[in-house]
């Protein structure tokens, strides 16, 4: 099985046959000025960083026929499965539903919606579209890692403290082991970057474990494992 030796807080072996790579949220609405991430008063230059060492990661996982998944943050057109607690909250610039220049602030099928150009999908990766901050509340994410029989997560993506760490905590409590990839996942807020990353790791690894691309990247095949379900 390749192993990890050099990650936090203890080596990370994961069989190439149960591992999928999971990329949250990567949306112009968090990566791109316009969006909602910038209407709650952001940087949105703070997540740019994650997008070289992920296109490489992506490649990588790609060429070893490791399932990729993606997630959307987002919300239907009518506001149905948006709680009035989340539309309401503080004092954005723009609220979600609002218009703005990349479409409905946080709406599905909106232009800011969606991936940013360098991560698109490949047709057939599923992409999960979810009204929380975590991929598994309200969507089929556990059936359909159970369907591929994935047990293992190598996590990427935005925010590092909000969706990346809800979705491994969520991931975490239903059994699944979960890698973060330091380099490849952001927070507008660089003390909670490095926080949010030792949180995973601390009292043993609590969440999870964290680790860099480069560590996957260097014990990942260059052709393809025949995954159980294909
Ligand atoms: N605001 C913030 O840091 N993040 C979010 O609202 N959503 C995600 O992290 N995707």
């Amino acid at each position: 099985m390749p192993t990890i030796t050099a990650a936090r807080p203890a080596a990370y072996a994961f069989d190439l046959h149960t591992t999928a790579l999971l990329v949250i949220d990567m949306q112009r609405d968090f990566l791109e000025p316009g969006g909602f991430g910038e209407s709650l008063g952001n940087d949105v230059g703070q997540l740019r960083r994650t997008i070289g060492p992920l296109t490489a990661l992506l490649a990588g996982a790609r060429a070893a026929g490791l399932t990729v998944l993606h997630t959307r943050e987002g919300h239907l057109p009518d506001l149905s499965d948006c709680p009035p607690a989340k539309l309401e909250r503080g004092a954005p610039s723009r609220r979600i539903g609002d218009p703005g220049p990349n479409g409905r602030i946080l709406i599905r099928g909106e232009y800011g919606h969606d991936i940013v150009d360098e991560l698109a999908p490949l047709p057939g990766e599923p992409v999960i579209d979810k009204p929380g901050k975590g991929a598994f509340y309200a969507t089929g994410l556990d059936e359909l890692l159970a369907e591929r029989n994935v047990r293992s997560l190598l996590v990427t993506g935005v925010t590092t403290e909000v969706c990346v760490h809800t979705t491994v905590r969520e991931a975490n409590d239903r059994g699944y082991e979960c890698l973060v990839l330091a380099d490849c996942v952001g927070s507008y807020f660089p003390e909670f970057q490095r926080v949010g990353l030792d949180m995973i790791a601390a009292q043993g690894g609590i969440f999870g474990w964290v680790a860099d691309s480069m560590d996957v990247l260097a014990v990942l095949p260059t052709t393809p494992v025949l995954q159980p379900s294909s």
